[in-house]
């Protein structure tokens, strides 16, 4: 066995978990132009309804706990929390190890359950009564649910890792108000993971006792209730996108408040305190996502008030992020340009989400794309365009090279006219009436359905436009002018007893 597979050290680890996540998003993409392929025009391509529901849930799967997930958190997380804290490595990094080791095979048992007795078509979601034996009695959703276990796992072994680390190892008279904003929002992350996943762990392991010990908990047949499932699975659901987001929240702040050539954010401690309400109320929201169950009409009242406040500590990141940028001399260096594509398209997503908390407003565009528009502007937009940025802005630090600027320019042009050329247009196909997880559509939708499908090739274009750039940088090995490439960083540990790092050093030596 090669050494690297049973490192320690925070650094190969965040490595590791970012070839995995890149691995994983040529996955997910794969399956999304599958998905964009068979909707490009009326009729049936696959010719199979199962299979389609099936690839899309797995592309769902894929994108969030295989791609977004190890890419934020593994990657960036154990590459820049333990460096942004002064500290030598993560709290426990034989267990930080083994929480990547419960990826790969989680992921095989996902693939496995898509390809196995039709796959499981039930949508991340998993409901019951579709994901029950009744509807689906093969193996496929119960190697699904085990996936999740395990991938469960991961994610819980890493909260607890990251939250010891930030707790216990901060260097000397690093306070937390001056701990920097992306070690905050990896701190949050996972105390929401930590507070989320057993919920889901719960209620997919009473899906299986369901499934296979005759226990009735979500059939009312046996005195349970499938609503059940749906409040336990967005418990951790709601939670669960705000996890997918707020290290790129992070990543972007530290972005922003280099390349406008500040220290710190516009209202750090504001930062902070956003953050914890987003992370807060969170986990008080997730009946907007359930609106369509026959609630009554004070339980609608209160989820539809109470989602629509995260607006309000979300606006104070997005205005102290415009701050931070303001008056200032501005690098437009490719990571600003993800960073400003970032502000605007996920305050878009952001304001299609209030109106979706709208309860009376989201009875009639639940379940269309107009919500599938929503979450792609808030994710393919929002966390993909952070990890974009923070991988350009970082790339100097993992691989002590350079990529091309100005094939990145080119890019990010295309991406950007790409993935809005994608998803704009699914706004109006909701809005008419188009619902989600079809296969197929009346004619009357296809001109949008062909424009999002043409957008998707684009975006293809420019993930492969990208690979080819990062390509281009490992062959030419043309070293970076970068500071602190991962070489000298080492070095700089090296040459500097653990008590001086002094903590506002450290801030400045990440730019
Ligand atoms: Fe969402 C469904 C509401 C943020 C992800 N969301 C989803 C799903 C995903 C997802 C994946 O209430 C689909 C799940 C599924 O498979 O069924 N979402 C919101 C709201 C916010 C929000 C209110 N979502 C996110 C983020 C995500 C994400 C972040 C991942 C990264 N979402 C919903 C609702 C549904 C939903 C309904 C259920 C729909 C259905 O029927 O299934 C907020 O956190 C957004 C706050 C951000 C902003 C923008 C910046 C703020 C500014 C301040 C001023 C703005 C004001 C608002 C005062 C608001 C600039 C003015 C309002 C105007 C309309 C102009
Ligand atoms: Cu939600």
């Amino acid at each position: 066995m090669n050494k690297w597979m049973f490192s320690t050290n925070h650094k190969d680890i965040g490595t590791l978990y970012f070839i995995f996540g890149i691995w994983s998003s040529m996955l997910g993409l794969s399956l999304s132009l599958l998905i964009r392929t068979e909707l490009s025009m009326p009729g049936s391509l696959i010719g199979n309804d199962q299979i389609f529901n099936s690839i899309v849930t797995a592309h769902a799967f894929i994108m969030i706990f295989f791609m977004v997930m190890p890419i934020m958190i593994g990657g960036f997380g154990n590459w820049l929390v333990p460096l942004m804290l002064g500290a030598p490595d993560m709290a426990f990094p034989r267990m930080n190890n083994m929480s990547f080791w419960f990826l790969p095979p989680s992921l095989f048992f996902l693939i496995f359950g898509m390809l196995m007795d039709n796959g499981a078509g039930t949508g991340w979601t998993v409901y019951p009564p579709l994901s029950s034996n009744i509807s689906h009695m093969g193996k496929a959703v119960d190697l699904t649910i085990f996936s999740l276990h395990m991938a469960g796992i991961s994610s819980i072994l890493g909260a607890i890792n990251f939250i010891t680390t930030i707790i216990n190892m901060r260097s000397n008279f690093m306070s937390f108000d001056r701990m920097p904003l992306f070690v905050w929002s990896v701190g949050i992350t996972a105390i929401l993971l930590l507070l989320s996943l057993p919920v889901l762990a719960g209620a997919i392991t009473m899906l299986l006792t369901d499934r296979n010990l005759n226990t009735s908990f979500f059939d009312p047949a046996g005195g349970g209730d499938p609503i059940l499932y749906q409040h336990l699975f967005w418990f951790f659901g709601h939670p669960e996108v705000y996890i997918l987001i707020l290290p790129g929240f992070g990543i972007i702040s530290h972005i922003i408040i280099s390349e406008s050539g500040k220290v710190e954010s516009f209202g750090s401690l504001g930062m902070i305190y956003a953050m914890l309400s987003i992370g807060l109320l969170g986990f008080i929201v997730w009946g907007h996502h359930m609106f369509t169950v026959g609630m009554d009409v004070d339980t609608r009242a209160y989820y539809t008030s109470i989602t629509m406040i995260i607006a309000i500590p979300t606006g104070i990141k997005i205005f102290s992020w415009i701050s931070t940028l303001s008056s200032n001399q501005v690098n437009f260096m490719p990571a600003i340009n993800w960073t400003l594509g970032f502000i605007f398209l996920f305050s878009i997503g952001g304001l299609t989400g209030i109106i979706l908390s709208n309860s009376s407003i989201d009875i009639i565009l639940h379940d269309t794309y107009y919500v599938v528009a929503h979450f792609h502007y808030v994710l393919s937009m929002g966390a993909v365009f952070a990890i974009m940025a923070g991988f350009i802005q970082w790339f100097p630090l993992f691989t002590g090279l350079n990529m091309k600027s100005s094939y990145l320019q080119i890019q990010f042009i295309c991406m950007f006219i790409g993935v809005n050329l994608t998803f704009f247009p699914q706004h109006f196909l909701g809005l008419a009436g188009m619902p989600r997880r079809y296969s197929d559509y009346p004619d009357m939708y296809l001109s949008w359905n062909v424009i999002s499908s043409l957008g998707s090739m684009m975006s293809l274009i420019a993930v492969i436009m990208f690979i080819i750039i990062i390509w281009e940088s490992l062959i030419n090995k043309r070293l970076s002018l970068y500071p602190l490439n991962s070489h000298t960083a080492i070095e700089w540990y090296q040459s500097t007893p653990p008590t001086e790092h002094s903590f506002n050093e450290i801030p400045l030596l990440m730019k």
